[in-house]
């Protein structure tokens, strides 16, 4: 597959951006942090209740070695726009072998919420699957071999198996640079999980041309499984765009439908992305500009669905759109 520029793409114009943007940012967490990004949003207990990745290293630290201090907050909220932040970070894994968790992505299971999580270790980065019923505390249920990422689980069992969305890296077998595409898995428990197979390649999304994964926990709709996916595209002449000396990749949303019986079946797909990098706090002054990352989205009863995405890899957003309008897209493209 060669890399052509994919050039400009824009948002959808179903999505309307949150005039509060970003929604949380570093100066509103009590603890150290730089960075508030990536988070994974769920409805749980009548509250919504974020849990966000915050990297905590000084701008400098970021620069220099951005992987060596991140934490996961949690935040909670009534109407999912205004976030009370908890005093103390929820999560954090770091030991001899466990460089850091980050990316969580919450699922509620049967009244249980469930983390999906990266893990970068001194050999390769591995996906968690942890439970909590007051994020506090966590157990873990299972952490995969390497290297896998972006994990998410479906809300409920399909055909009696809890099933999960990821993206392995496949460097070797793919040519030794990013092609990465999207699997799906099925487990009886949670922690062993297997059947695997492909769900979506990257050459089949129009929008990317370096890899795409996993974003936001699916959605049931009566049509089918309402999903995010994150798209990459790569391109030689983009310039700095961040804290880094250059960064030339662009990260943008795309959404599909998935067969409800059957979500190893993709039964529509909008072509063009749900959300591309527009505005300042998208495009400026972040660690990486030019990301977004839907890592949570919610069905509210009056048929809203609020898309919560980091941005720049610096901060968090909301974006909503009417849950017809997002099965139009997908259905009739
Ligand atoms: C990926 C992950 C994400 C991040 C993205 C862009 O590899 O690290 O957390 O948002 O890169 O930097």
């Amino acid at each position: 597959m060669k890399s052509i520029p994919i050039g400009n793409l824009i948002s959808s114009s179903v999505i309307r951006r949150h005039p509060d943007n970003p929604i949380l940012d570093a100066s509103r967490v009590p603890y150290p942090t730089a960075l508030v990004f990536n988070a994974g949003v769920t409805k749980f207990n009548g509250k919504y209740v974020m849990v966000f990745r915050n990297d905590y290293g000084s701008v400098e630290r970021q620069t220099l070695e951005p992987h060596h201090t991140t934490d996961l907050g949690v935040a909670f909220s009534d109407d999912g726009v205004h976030w009370e932040v908890q005093p103390k970070p929820c999560f954090k894994l770091h030991d001899q072998e466990i460089i850091r968790a980050y990316d969580p992505r919450l699922t509620v299971i049967d009244g249980r919420c469930y983390m999906c999580f990266a893990v970068d270790t001194q050999h390769g980065i591995r996906g968690g699957v942890a439970v909590t019923d007051d994020f506090v505390t966590f157990e873990i249920l299972s952490l995969s071999t390497p290297d896998l990422r972006n994990m998410v689980l479906f809300p409920e069992k399909i055909d009696g198996k809890y099933v999960r969305l990821e993206r392995p890296f496949t460097v070797y077998s793919r040519g030794g640079v990013d092609r990465f595409d999207m699997w799906i898995s099925e487990s009886p428990d949670l922690k062993y999980w297997g059947n695997s197979g492909l769900l979506l390649a990257v050459e089949d999304v129009a929008f990317a041309n370096d890899k795409i994964g996993p974003a936001a926990p699916p959605i049931k709709t009566k049509f089918g499984w309402l999903t995010s996916f994150h798209a990459v595209d790569l391109d030689p002449a983009r310039g700095k765009n961040g804290w880094e000396p250059s960064w030339k990749k662009r990260y943008t949303a795309g959404l599909m439908m998935l067969d409800l019986d059957n979500p190893k079946k993709i039964i529509g797909m909008y072509k063009e992305p749900l959300l591309a990098p527009e505005v300042s706090y998208e495009t400026e002054g972040g660690f990486r500009n030019n990301v977004i990352f839907p890592g949570g989205m919610i069905l509210e009863e009056d048929g809203e669905v609020k898309i919560y995405y980091g941005a720049a890899d610096a901060v968090e957003c909301l974006a909503m759109a009417h849950i017809d309008e997002l099965i139009q897209l997908c259905l009739n493209d």
